[in-house]
């Protein structure tokens, strides 16, 4: 069977020298994930350590791993000046002489390692604002989604599968499990409409802001013509529950708890990008009330709301949002 064209070629044709060079350095930490997934036990990497991170979370041996590898990798692309990533409490700058920045979640969705359920990692790229030749600063990193540069993930599932945009199409590569070696495997993603999935933690929903309520409750309620009721799929790993979301369609949900205005999830590497390759992907990404590409980033850890996938979904969260705003 002809496979598709290769990682480091696709890049070549697509993007600058030196996306080429940080893109083809984070794939190649994702590769060392994707067998360390598959080899936990063996590698003595399940289970987690006597530590706690700037999110008040149990470090995983696995977070910590991933972290280091992707860290390492950055550093030696020769183009990445600094690095902000869930596992670490501040910046960290790598290279003085790049012209990038990264923010990282170096393995999403942990709870889920020792359950062999989906896994992932996440990122985005940012041009670095401060002087070249310097270290890098919290600006270079509260930059707006919409100056995002380049973003994705690695999915680390029954395939392991690279996701990204350089601002061109959303694009899906696959790790060939022979040669270790990443082909593409679809072109220009195009999340399907008219989804029938919504995806949220249906157990915290009293929880959420009234909003999600109506827009649940109208999501289960029965509707020949919008075939509604709609399916409830939730992996509890955003990477798993978006990648089905770019495949089959539908809503993923992770609103703000009555009376927050953010979410759980962090904004600079997991809202952002997944906002910006949903909407290279024709999607939408809201956090109730505004765009989330539009959002100024304040803290580099901030939480931030988030509804996110198909165009009519979300338009359909909004439409509950904008009633309960004029009331
Ligand atoms: P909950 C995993 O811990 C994570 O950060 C995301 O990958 C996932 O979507 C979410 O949290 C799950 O959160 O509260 O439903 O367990």
């Amino acid at each position: 069977m002809q496979k598709g064209k290769d990682l480091a070629g696709f890049l070549q044709e697509t993007t600058t020298a030196d996306i080429t060079r940080l893109l083809l350095s984070i794939a190649d930490g994702t590769r060392t994930l994707s067998h360390a997934v598959r080899n936990l036990g063996v590698l003595n990497l399940g289970g987690s350590m006597d530590v706690t991170n700037i999110q008040g979370e149990t470090v995983q041996k696995l977070d910590d791993f991933s972290n280091n590898v992707l860290m390492e990798l950055c550093k030696a692309s020769g183009v990445c000046a600094g690095y902000l990533s869930e596992e670490n409490e501040d910046i960290v700058t790598l290279d003085p002489n790049g012209g990038y920045v990264v923010a990282i979640d170096p393995l999403d969705g942990s709870a889920n390692i020792d359950i062999a359920a989906p896994v992932g990692t996440i990122f985005s790229i940012h041009e670095r604002l401060s002087p070249v030749g310097g270290p890098v600063n919290h600006g270079d990193f509260l930059q707006h989604g919409h100056r995002v540069v380049a973003a994705g993930y690695a999915l680390y599932g029954s395939s392991t599968i690279l996701v990204f945009s350089t601002g061109a199409g959303t694009h899906m590569f696959s790790l060939d499990a022979d040669d270790n070696h990443y082909y593409k495997s679809h072109t220009d993603v195009m999340i399907p409409g008219n989804g029938k999935i919504y995806s949220l933690n249906q157990g915290n929903l009293s929880k959420f802001e009234p909003v999600a309520q109506q827009f649940i409750e109208w999501c289960v309620s029965h509707d020949k013509e919008t075939s509604r009721p709609y399916s409830l799929r939730y992996i509890g790993s955003m990477v798993g529950d978006m990648h089905r979301t770019f495949i089959k369609g539908g809503v993923f949900l992770y609103p703000a708890a009555k009376g927050e205005k953010r979410g759980k999830l962090r904004l600079l590497y997991e809202c952002i990008p997944m906002a910006y390759i949903t909407e290279q992907a024709g999607g939408k990404a809201i956090n109730g009330a505004e765009r989330i590409l539009d959002i100024q980033p304040t803290e580099l850890h901030e939480r931030c709301a988030i509804i996110i996938g198909c165009k009519d979904m979300v338009g359909k969260y909004e439409e509950f949002a904008q009633a309960v705003a004029a009331v």
